[in-house]
């Protein structure tokens, strides 16, 4: 397999210049909300963006909750807790957790919403910004927030404009803008589990490869679920050949009998994608002092 380190910082110019446009429309907010991909806490969120948001409010969604094993969100929830930081799961495309975001969103600002009140301005507007790397669900927020109001569809990342404000069926007022970051791909493992889950392109990491390396991770993570849905026997003594029998059990066969691995390969990613092999997290938090990918 190739080397991807060269892959690693696509486009640096354009990826510093999005972190900037960032770091200028934070000015312009209240509070933060960054979408994060509950399966992948770890490698969807990207480090630099800590840095620019400083002491400013900022609440943590682990975003399609309803595709990561529960206890492991939950176990995430407590980790950032331990560093301050508020998380709180969502599913964003069902309008899951919105409220719990809501309320958790005026608590954080309280001291602020106080003292606007003790001024007269009761009811003053709280100014949110999407921030998240890209199909961690920053437009499906954008819209369950703002509720009947308005819609919003794509992103429209680096134009340079004057943020215009989506008013939602609450207090919140969202900028148009959300934040785009690129995903730091800081390890081997973090690219795979990425192309797994389908936050970047394949272009990271082969596909065969990536399938098959989530599979070994599935199978040590969650054995009853992979043999319930591959027929298989876990734990296996060799992951190749147990790769070639799913492949074979689920009909990825070629003329003559062969295996049609990449075709499994991708049959595995899809039903993993689609929730069809359970509810599955694939990173537990770690303490500070290993976090080196
Ligand atoms: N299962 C599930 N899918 C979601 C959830 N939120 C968003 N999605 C899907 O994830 C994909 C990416 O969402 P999108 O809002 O476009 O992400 P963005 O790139 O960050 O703006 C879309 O296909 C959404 O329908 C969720 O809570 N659960
Ligand atoms: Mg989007």
């Amino acid at each position: 397999m190739s080397d991807n380190r060269s892959n690693i910082n696509w486009f640096p110019g354009h990826m510093r210049k999005a972190l900037n446009q960032t770091a200028e429309n934070l000015k312009l907010v209240d509070i933060v909300f960054e979408t994060v991909d509950a399966r992948i806490p770890f490698s969807s969120r990207n480090p630099e963006l800590n840095q620019i948001i400083g002491n400013k409010p900022h609440i943590i969604l682990l975003n399609k909750a309803d595709l990561a094993d529960p206890d492991k969100t939950n176990e995430w929830v407590q980790h950032y807790r331990k560093q301050g930081l508020r998380a709180i799961p969502i599913q964003a495309n069902r309008k899951g957790g919105i409220d719990n975001l809501k309320k958790a969103a005026e608590e954080e600002l309280s001291d602020l919403l106080e003292k606007a009140a003790s001024k007269g301005r009761t009811g003053r507007p709280i100014r949110a910004m999407v921030v998240g790397v890209p199909n961690t669900g920053k437009s499906t927020l954008i819209n369950a927030l703002a509720g009947k109001k308005s819609a919003v569809t794509g992103d429209r990342p680096g134009v340079t404009r004057a943020p215009k404000w989506i008013k939602t069926d609450s207090r919140f007022e969202l900028m148009d803008m959300p934040g785009v970051l690129w995903p730091k791909i800081q390890s081997k493992r973090s690219g795979i589990v990425l192309v797994a889950t389908g936050a970047v392109k394949e272009e990271v990491i082969d596909v065969l490869e990536a399938s098959y390396e989530t599979m070994k991770i599935l199978n040590s993570l969650y054995p009853e679920l992979m043999s319930e849905r591959y027929k298989v026997e876990l734990p296996a003594s060799d992951d190749y050949e147990t790769f070639q029998e799913m492949a074979r059990k689920r009909g990825c066969l070629m003329s003559g009998g062969r295996i049609d691995e990449d075709r499994f390969a991708r049959l595995l990613l899809d039903d993993l994608q689609s929730g069809r092999i359970g509810r599955i997290t694939l990173e537990v938090p770690v303490l500070k002092e290993n976090t080196d990918g």
